[in-house]
């Protein structure tokens, strides 16, 4: 399998399947094409990714003459594939609030995701501080999304959203990484839950490689205008 992706340090959706192929172990090979302004003809991004798939978007799993696109997708492909793995929770009831909290992020948090974009190697908390004093709907995405987590990790017992690590915890550690990143305020449970997803082996992997990076593109940088 071969999974296509973006910038670690910039690409949420490519973070997502990465992550959950990484901490099962899943064998793949990562083919990662660097992002540009995705403008037109002159875009390499685009170029490469159509010869792909037509929505010139990652993240984008091939396995043999199949390709899977969009995010939901693949995650319900390889939780279908690799059925030894518990990439959704086993009971159907808790696999339906998993699909739930994971469809809301997929079509949500659109506040928190355009004012706070990721930026994993960059720490900008007055930034943080003065979107959430200006943008009243970031911080109902972000109560929502603390109400959400804490919910599920007290239904489940822990330590991640459904128990063990799963789709869910994927989906949304490119949230805890904004939180992160933008010191945005949140209870001590809710950083509890976010230090234990950035210790997970398929975040902490992806971590690390977003921080070799080292590269700046001016157009994911609505705060910097420099790496330093
Ligand atoms: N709904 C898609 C969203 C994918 C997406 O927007 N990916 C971004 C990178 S994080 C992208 O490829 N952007 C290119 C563009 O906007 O042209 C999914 O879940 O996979």
């Amino acid at each position: 399998m071969q999974l296509y992706i973006g910038n670690k340090n910039y690409s949420s959706w490519s973070m997502r399947p990465w992550v959950l192929l990484r901490e099962f172990n899943i064998p793949f090979d990562e083919v990662m094409v660097r992002f540009d302004d995705f403008h037109g003809e002159a875009s390499m991004f685009k170029r490469r990714i159509a010869k792909v798939t037509p929505t010139g978007r990652v993240p984008v799993l091939v396995d043999d003459d199949l390709v899977v696109w969009d995010t939901l997708a693949i995650a319900e492909y390889l939780a279908e594939r690799f059925p030894q793995h518990a990439l959704w929770p086993h009971d159907t009831r808790q696999r339906a609030r998993a699909r739930s909290v994971c469809a809301e992020m997929h079509s949500g948090f659109s506040a928190l995701r355009s004012h706070c974009p990721q930026n994993i190697e960059a720490s900008l908390p007055a930034v943080g501080e003065r979107v959430l004093k200006e943008q009243a709907a970031v911080r109902g995405d972000l109560e929502r999304v603390q109400a959400l987590w804490t919910d599920a990790l007290q239904a489940s017992g822990g330590p991640f959203l459904f128990g063990t690590f799963g789709i869910a915890d994927a989906y949304f550690a490119p949230v805890a990484g904004r939180i992160r990143t933008y010191g945005l305020p949140v209870s001590d449970n809710t950083r509890a839950y976010i230090e234990r997803v950035f210790a997970s082996a398929g975040v902490a992997a992806w971590v690390r490689d977003a921080l070799a990076e080292r590269d700046f593109l001016q157009f994911e940088e609505p705060y910097r205008t420099s790496r330093s």
